[in-house]
């Protein structure tokens, strides 16, 4: 593989490449698990390989709302900012329960702790909010790319960070307008978001930042918003 779609990998991301996720169908239907280097080869995804992945999008009760900025480090998009945390329920019991995304908020609480060093205290299970889903295909790179079903979270907590550099180069938030204009920013090539941000940018964010006291209408857990 070339230098720079694997060797700007470290050995903690290299690692948890070997972590297992669970693959499911086009309907969310568990139908086995596989390693996350292989659910994120292109040549792997490009045969229909597809997974369970979870996005959050983190609130302050000022109404900004938290980017991170991912790691160099990161197999996919590096360097580039993205929404609070997002990553991939395990292929285990307790994170692969389905009942109220129950398991998938299990995940997002580990990781949310593990990035950004949310202390479990601060953030518990009934503090996030399953919206909806949305499966989508997404290259990062010749080598790596995304196919999930990605559930959507919503937190709106005010939360002490303490991110860890491995995984997070930065962290700020941003008012709506900020954000409009950090992604005006991207057309210039000042910065880059990651391709699924977009996604929820374009179909989610801005309207339900429009709507953070009465989310009731954006909640779809039957639903599977095909991108
Ligand atoms: C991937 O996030 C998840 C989605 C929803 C695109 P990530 O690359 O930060 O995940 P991980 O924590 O597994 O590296
Ligand atoms: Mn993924």
């Amino acid at each position: 593989m070339s230098e720079g779609n694997w060797g700007h990998l470290d050995k903690n991301q290299i690692q948890r490449l070997e972590e297992m996720l669970i693959v499911v169908d086009e309907n969310d239907q568990v139908i086995g698990a596989e390693t996350k280097m292989n659910c994120h080869l292109n040549k792997n995804i490009e045969k229909g390989l597809l997974h369970r992945g979870f996005s959050v999008v983190l609130f302050s009760t000022e109404n900004k709302l938290l980017l991170q900025k991912r790691a160099d480090t990161k197999y996919t998009f590096p360097g580039s900012f993205s929404d609070s945390c997002s990553s991939h329920p395990l292929y285990n019991p307790l994170e692969m329960e389905e009942r109220d995304a129950i398991g998938v908020k299990r995940a997002a609480q580990r990781r949310l702790h593990a990035e950004l060093g949310i202390p479990l205290e601060q953030l518990s299970l009934d503090d996030i909010t399953f919206v909806s889903r949305m499966h989508y295909k997404l290259q990062s790179d010749e080598i790596w790319g995304e196919h999930e079903i990605g559930y959507l979270l919503f937190v709106r907590k005010d939360v002490t960070l303490m991110p860890d550099a491995a995984e997070v180069k930065d962290c700020i938030y941003v008012t709506k307008e900020e954000l409009e204009d950090l992604l005006k920013q991207e057309a210039k090539n000042k910065v880059k978001f990651s391709g699924w941000f977009h996604i929820i940018a374009k179909f989610f964010l801005f309207e339900v930042w429009d709507n953070l006291n009465d989310l009731n209408k954006f909640l779809k857990p039957d639903k599977i918003y095909r991108i």
